[in-house]
């Protein structure tokens, strides 16, 4: 059987950052090339990539016999809309590219992180289903929606394995995430320990979906793993875990922190954050590939504040 080697673009990412160490760990330090467009510590191979030369891409899947590509470099949703066309070059053409360098060099297996950005004012709020009319009003959104599509062309036309994930805000203590409509709910755990104080800048009550980095690293791992009759698609799958708004989790903390105060600032992420929905049915994942997530929404708190450093 030929040796895996995985290469995780943006790998200094908030994904990145913690899914490189979890590969590190399955398939060796020397089998997974972590690159990023910026320089960054690692325990085992690093290149610096810019996701949007397909040549530079080529040429470190030819110097390591690359087999599975996660491809993780993306401008987020509120970030995006600062620069449309550098937003769709990096979400989109980068992946359209990585698509085709896949298809050349037989990679094995791709992974492509959509988001629930894919989602529009037209998608239903509640319990999104896996198919429904989305359609996204971020550049963000448009560029994830279109790679799903782009993935699962692949896979009809020339049988490419591309797995896909929706993920929800996510929460992890490891990085702080930049250019996100769900950054609050990392933001008010760091701004709980520093200042005792957050100003949020979405609504008290706009509830939104997110998840707990160890359920990410599970999911995308259990995904990847998973035996190719058992996946039924190659656009992104639901991915719900728990739900919350920032007046919740505020609340939440404040069980454990009872100074903590805030304040509530909308800036333009409302409007984003007002086109997502709150909860989503990820009953395809669960039944497809077995998904099932392990941190609520008080496990996650309890768990973050042991180990944000500040
Ligand atoms: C964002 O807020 O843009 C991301 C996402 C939900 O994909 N965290």
């Amino acid at each position: 059987m030929a040796k895996t080697v995985v290469l995780v673009t943006g790998a200094g990412g908030q994904i990145g950052t913690v899914l490189i160490a979890a590969l590190r760990k399955l398939h060796g330090n020397m089998n997974v090339i972590a690159s990023d467009l910026h320089p960054m510590e690692s325990n085992g191979p690093f290149e610096l990539i810019d996701v949007t030369s397909s040549v530079r891409i080529a040429e470190v899947i030819r110097k390591y016999k690359v087999t599975q590509i996660y491809h993780l470099a993306a401008l987020l949703s509120s970030k995006g809309e600062a620069n449309i066309d550098l937003t769709w070059r990096i979400n989109f053409i980068s992946y359209q590219n990585i698509l085709a360098l896949a298809q050349e060099h037989g990679i094995s297996k791709l992974f492509f992180p959509s988001t629930i950005g894919v989602y529009g004012p037209t998608t239903p709020r509640i319990m999104t289903p896996q198919n429904a009319s989305f359609i996204p009003s971020t550049v963000y959104g448009i560029s994830k929606m279109t790679g799903e599509l782009w993935g699962e062309y692949y896979r009809n036309r020339y049988g490419l394995d591309v797995r896909s994930l929706r993920f929800p805000g996510v929460i992890s203590y490891e990085v702080i995430p930049h250019g996100g409509t769900t950054d609050f709910a990392v933001e008010i755990f760091f701004a709980a320990k520093r200042e005792g104080h957050y100003i949020s800048y979405l609504k008290e009550d706009t509830r939104l979906p997110m998840i707990y980095m160890p359920d990410v690293i599970n999911a995308t791992l259990k995904l990847m793993h998973a035996e190719q009759e058992d996946i039924s698609t190659s656009m992104g799958y639901n991915l719900a875990s728990f739900s919350l708004s920032p007046r919740e989790v505020y609340e939440e903390i404040k069980k454990h922190l009872p100074e903590l105060t805030i304040a509530y600032q909308p800036d333009a992420r409302q409007k984003i954050a007002d086109s997502w929905t709150e909860t989503t049915d990820d009953s395809l994942a669960r039944s497809d590939w077995g998904w099932q997530p392990e941190f609520s929404m008080s496990e996650m708190t309890i768990d973050m504040l042991k180990n944000v450093q500040v």
